[in-house]
């Protein structure tokens, strides 16, 4: 397969000055007429008219009303146009029902939809499927069936179709189609200039109690972009649709949101206060895109941050305001930590903007997202937040209606700020985590903080640049437990710095990276005892938190590498924080979450040994036990003081009370035998501790009426199975979590190509690692085949679904045989899809 390069970047030969489709849909033959007038771009220098085509079968094509005879050539065809405008007219045949990798057109359910983002547009017709040709597209929809929907205004509707157009130009990876027996619940919006905005959920008949948490995050999500950002909503329409059988999360198509059913449907009884929250976030994420995304869009894939890591980061600061900014910080931390700096130390590890792929769709990953997202927040951090905001207008007054870069993007915060952030692009372009390591001296008085900055070699990149790193950092008085003096930003720039300070008594506390200012890994070779201090007098959540962290995974690697467990007074200051009602329930119980067993593993790679995961299973064990003798004075009064009484909301205050309750409540079953535990799943009105009580249950190896009770209440709900398909899968005993896995695969209802309910059942597999490590590697090959079995039909989720291997040298020799001989099988098969197929020479190495 063709590689593509960043720097071989050419603007299109032409431009599109709008577009006309017309729908004629059939489940096995839907007909799409395509009129779209081009010209000459004067900016390229390309000669030759060229249009991307996938699986379409041409029935005619006309230039200029004449009929014409393209030449087919490998993703699309070629033919001789005219010198100036001229209008190409196509029709095409596609078969959504046999579309499985559910891009382009599809069937889902009886319902059509679409998913065009990357490149699926070309899957329905040919086109410059590329994110830099903008275009007003009208589109005629021809069916029986009730609702027929796309991008923009509704124009007319009639007797089986309807006619839609969105006046903002757009690439066509943003062109949206639904069709289908749907319902819709319906709101409106008023924009901060007075302007009604018809709002509408549609979904299956018998979803529709699902739909109002959707819809109130958006509203909210509005309300929010016109507040911090000043964003107004541009269409007299917001559509969001469900669908069952997605590859993503949810899709920003223009006024018409496509969003996968587990990220949009939701209701107390099937769904846990996760859930809401992330529905909430996915909701303004996709809303946010209208701005970020839409209006502003990308150049070239290559610049997926651009869009990507931006929205993210306004998600991010959404539910910090809608919720605890606390909380959200140390959940955004824990999750780039888990699965980023993973991708970034492995064979998968690239740049935030990559410069070369094979598939795109290989590169919607965290390091694009998230990591992406980091790099505003250090931006905002380095210039300021009213510099920020500044910037920030500057940039959709300039771009407005652009295809944009990041050379862009950064010019708008060098002109704003007036400082030349050259050294800062480094994050776009240099791959790995930075690693800062620290060394301190205390001599007559005088303190000295040394930090030396590197970044590691990754694949493709070697001797890399020091970066521009801002570390939010404060010294502690030991005596006091005071901060001296305020905050101090270190805008690292050079390989090393020493800090000096004078006059000190005693040897002061250093706090670095507070608040999690740089996405690094802060060599961490503070003692126990100033954890120990900031665990107690760190005013910091963030590094308040760090300090139990870092602490709770040490005495975890020591268990797991046959060292001694947690101390006492570890034990005790843990205590200490949990009890002490000052502190907000949701930070508790993120004090209290165990860091995975994943993270374990890496930290003992790290060390430079190999886990064993069975090892690391127990220690983990241990540690919950000994929590849970140590902390049993206190349980059984801690956990009664947090339940929440009264009618469910799904709002912060509540949801963390539940997530502390819950989280003391897998200790407390450690203690009574699953007591507390079978009372709770019997009596919970919500999802959220029913699925907790079932989770302490099975940790103890006493869950199997609660699951059987569980599948008799919720057999008929899709949503719902997928978590009691992962939870068993995931808290099995490591030893029977691949034979749990295999017969889970074996039942009537595992409809395999859903991708909700594949990921349920090898996620749930992937997150118990002792299980999916077994050492006969039978985990291995039953990932294996069925990546080889999905590829086939959906090479998108299949290829996702691979980097479950991506770790695979941090073990032992014996299981990396084991492993590799799965890839090379994988490897090995005959018409394995360019996206597998990239992945896995990818991790292979
Ligand atoms: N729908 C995906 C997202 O919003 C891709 N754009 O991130
Ligand atoms: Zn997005």
């Amino acid at each position: 397969p063709q590689r593509i390069h960043l720097a071989d970047y050419r603007p299109p030969s032409h431009l599109v000055e709008d577009v006309h489709l017309t729908f004629q849909l059939d489940p096995k033959a839907t007909r799409v007429t395509s009129r779209i007038r081009f010209k000459p771009n004067p900016d390229s220098e390309e000669t030759g008219f060229r249009l991307h085509g996938e699986g379409l079968t041409l029935i005619s094509a006309k230039i200029d009303g004449t009929r014409v005879d393209p030449e087919m050539v490998e993703d699309g065809l070629v033919v001789a146009a005219p010198n100036d405008a001229f209008t190409w007219e196509a029709v095409v045949e596609i078969n959504p029902e046999d579309n499985k990798a559910l891009e382009g057109l599809y069937l889902s359910n009886g319902m059509y939809c679409t998913q065009c983002e990357a490149q699926g547009f070309r899957r329905i017709t040919y086109y410059p499927d590329r994110p830099d040709v903008m275009a007003p597209f009208t589109v005629r929809i021809e069916s029986d069936l009730p609702v027929l929907l796309s991008n923009g205004n509704l124009k007319e509707r009639g007797e089986g179709f309807t006619e839609w157009h969105d006046p903002w130009p757009k690439p066509a990876y943003l062109f949206a189609l639904v069709a289908g027996e749907l319902v819709d619940v319906h709101d409106t919006f008023i924009t901060k200039s007075g302007r009604e905005v018809q709002l509408a959920v549609w979904v299956r008949k018998g979803d529709e109690h699902k739909c109002g948490w959707a819809l109130n995050s958006l509203k909210k999500s509005m309300k929010w972009d016109e507040d911090i950002y000043g964003r107004e909503y541009d269409l007299d329409i917001f559509n969001i649709v469900a669908v069952d059988d997605f590859n993503m999360g949810a899709m920003e198509n223009k006024g018409l949101n496509i969003f996968n059913a587990s990220a949009v449907l939701c209701s107390p009884e099937t769904s846990t206060d996760a859930d809401f929250e992330r529905i909430e976030a996915i909701v303004a994420h996709e809303y946010f895109h209208n701005w970020t995304g839409n209006r502003i869009t990308c150049r070239d894939w290559f610049q997926l941050c651009l869009k990507e890591g931006l929205t993210v980061f306004r998600d991010q600061q959404f539910t910090a305001d809608m919720r605890s900014a606390p909380v959200k910080r140390i959940e955004d931390a824990i999750l780039l930590r888990a699965r980023q700096f993973r991708e970034d130390a492995g064979p998968l590890a690239h740049p935030v903007r990559p410069e070369s792929f094979v598939e795109i769709n290989n590169f919607y990953t965290v390091t694009v997202y998230e990591k992406g997202a980091e790099l505003i927040g250090m931006l905002k951090r380095i210039v300021g937040d009213e510099t920020y905001y500044k910037a920030l207008d500057l940039y959709f007054e300039r771009h407005d209606g652009d295809a944009a870069t990041i050379e862009d993007w950064i010019k708008v915060f060098e002109d704003a700020a007036d400082r030349d952030l050259s050294q800062f692009m480094l994050w776009y372009s240099q791959a790995g985590t930075p690693k800062i390591t620290v060394t301190e001296t205390f001599e007559e008085g005088t303190h000295t903080l040394v930090l030396e900055q590197s970044v590691p070699d990754t694949p493709g990149q070697a001797d890399k640049k020091p970066m521009h790193i801002p570390l939010l950092f404060a010294l502690f008085d030991p005596d006091t437990g005071q901060q001296f003096g305020e905050d101090v930003l270190l805008e690292l720039t050079e390989p090393r710095i020493e800090i000096r300070t004078r006059g000190h008594d005693r040897k002061p506390v250093v706090s670095l990276n507070r608040d999690f200012s740089a996405p690094v890994i802060i060599d961490d070779t503070s003692r126990t005892d100033d954890r120990l201090f900031l665990l107690a007098n760190e005013t910091d959540s963030f590094n308040r938190w760090e300090a139990a962290r870092s602490l709770t995974r040490d005495a975890l690697t020591a268990l797991a590498t046959g060292g001694l467990g947690p101390g006492e007074e570890y034990l005790d200051a843990l205590n200490g924080l949990l009890v002490d009602d000052s502190l907000d329930p949701a930070y508790r119980a993120l004090i209290l979450r165990q860091p995975s067993e994943e993270e374990i593993a890496q930290a003992i790679f790290d060390y430079g040994r190999h886990p064993e995961p069975l090892s690391v299973n127990r220690a983990a064990d241990t540690l919950r036990a000994r929590m849970a003798a140590h902390f049993e004075p206190d349980l059984p009064r801690l956990f009664r003081g947090m339940q929440v009484h009264g009618a469910y909301s799904p709002e912060a205050a509540d949801a963390g009370r539940r997530a502390f309750a819950n989280g003391l409540l897998t200790l407390l079953s450690r203690l009574d035998g699953g007591t507390a535990a079978r009372a709770q799943f019997d009596q919970a009105d919500n999802m959220t501790n029913r699925l907790a009580a079932l989770g302490s249950l099975l940790q103890i190896d006493e869950g199997a009426e609660a699951l059987a009770r569980f599948e008799s209440d919720w057999k008929h709900d899709r949503l719902v199975m997928n978590k009691w398909y992962a939870i068993q899968i995931s808290l099995a005993p490591p030893e029977a979590a691949v034979g749990t896995a295999r017969a889970l695969t074996e039942r009537e209802d595992f409809d395999w190509t859903n991708p909700n309910r594949f990921r349920a059942v090898m996620g749930g597999l992937v997150s118990n690692p002792a299980g999916f490590h077994d050492a006969t590697g039978a985990g291995y090959e039953f990932l294996a085949d069925w990546l080889i079995r999905l590829d086939e039909k959906n090479p998108q989720t299949a290829a996702r679904t691979s980097t479950a291997f991506e770790t695979w040298k941090r073990y032992d020799p014996k299981r990396q045989d084991l492993i590799k001989a799965q890839l090379d099988r994988i490897l090995g098969t005959e018409g394995l899809s360019r996206d597998l197929t990239e992945m896995m020479t990818r991790i292979r190495g």
